[in-house]
């Protein structure tokens, strides 16, 4: 696409990042209003359609079965129970929902065909259907897209060197793999990572510049910090500091300026003065809802005040289908 860059060099990233952070925030500013309304925030909502049970070892995550976490487990959801939180979510401003499966992969069989009749009628009730299923082959992504799925979430996480360890049940490339054969069936890509993983500075510059690299770049980019869960080897890992969340949104949104920039787990317990920081420095998109997939999230009246207070707007109905 035109106007993006895929060639940020680990020096120039490292230049932004370390700038003052006022200067930070001010360049990262004047890119998103070049490229979109400031304060129009979009909302994605997520919904857990099968929680627990992962045979993956994510070193953050509280869906792998091997980490003994407190968690509520269960079966793939009904299609009904999906439709009736995809409407409550509509109805609340959310304008895509955000299917989850603890899953390390998609298999072909009763399970996919289930999800995929719920895509099919998710999507049909007028809200975009995002999926974030585990890996993905290129005929499996064909079928999402054929039953209507606007987006698949699948996130690189940490950087190429550090990504092996925090998950040693499969690569980084195993991730690029799944990116491209989402982009191939014509479905728009979201793709984030993790801040607070034990991961240095440049580790995430490094995340950032791999996603920069990706043509075109993910239409949507979350930035997760680590919610640390009792039971899992990150459980107990400090939380990210603001500044260095809003610095790295702010590089986001300069390396990435046409990319939505999710500021995503990790909301709960930051200010509403630190969210508004964030959203100064490019964020445009939040996940709503009491519950992230297995853990809180801001309750719906405190995000309402947000927007009210910040003057933020939800966005409706994205029509550009650009980014795929
Ligand atoms: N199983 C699928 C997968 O791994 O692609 C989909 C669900 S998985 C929970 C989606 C993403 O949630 C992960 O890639 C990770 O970035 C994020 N995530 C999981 N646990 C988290 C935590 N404790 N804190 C912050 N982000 C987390
Ligand atoms: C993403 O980057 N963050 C969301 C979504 N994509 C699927 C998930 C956050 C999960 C946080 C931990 C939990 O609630 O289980
Ligand atoms: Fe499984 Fe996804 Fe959690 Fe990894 S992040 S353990 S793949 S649910």
């Amino acid at each position: 696409m035109k106007n993006q860059r895929h060639d940020w060099s680990l020096d120039e990233i490292r230049d932004l990042y370390h700038r003052p952070f006022l200067e930070l925030v001010r360049l990262a500013q004047d890119v998103h209003a070049q490229n979109f309304t400031p304060g129009e925030v979009q909302v994605s909502s997520l919904i857990s359609i099968k929680t627990g049970g992962c045979p993956e070892d994510c070193g953050y995550c509280p869906q792998a079965a091997r980490y003994h976490t407190d968690i509520k487990k269960h079966p793939l959801m009904d299609k009904d129970e999906v439709l009736r939180l995809s409407r409550e979510a509509k109805a609340k401003g959310a304008s895509r929902v955000c299917l989850g499966a603890a899953w390390r992969e998609v298999r072909d069989g009763r399970d996919f065909d289930a999800v995929v009749d719920i895509v099919r009628a998710v999507s049909a009730e007028g809200v975009q259907v995002c999926c974030t299923l585990g890996m993905l082959t290129e005929a499996q992504a064909a079928r999402l897209k054929d039953a209507g799925l606007s987006a698949y979430n699948h996130n690189i996480d940490t950087s190429p060197a550090f990504y092996n360890e925090v998950i040693k049940t499969r690569t980084f490339d195993d991730r690029l793999g799944t990116i491209d054969n989402v982009r191939r069936a014509g479905i728009s890509v979201c793709s984030g990572g993790i801040l607070g993983l034990g991961e240095s500075v440049d580790d995430r510059l490094l995340m950032l510049q791999t996603l920069s690299r990706l043509r075109p770049h993910p239409e949507s980019v979350p930035i997760n910090t680590l919610v640390p869960v009792k039971g899992t080897p990150l459980g107990d890992r400090e939380t990210v500091e603001t500044e260095d969340l809003v610095r790295a949104i702010a590089t986001a949104r300069i390396l990435m300026p046409k990319s939505f920039i999710r500021l995503s787990a990790g909301r709960l317990g930051r200010s509403l003065a630190e969210q508004a920081l964030c959203f100064l420095a490019g964020a445009n998109s939040i996940f709503s809802g009491e519950k992230l997939l297995t853990t809180p999230n801001p309750e719906a009246d405190v995000d309402e005040r947000m927007f009210s207070t910040l003057g933020l707007v939800k966005l409706g109905l994205p029509s550009a289908t650009e980014y795929v």
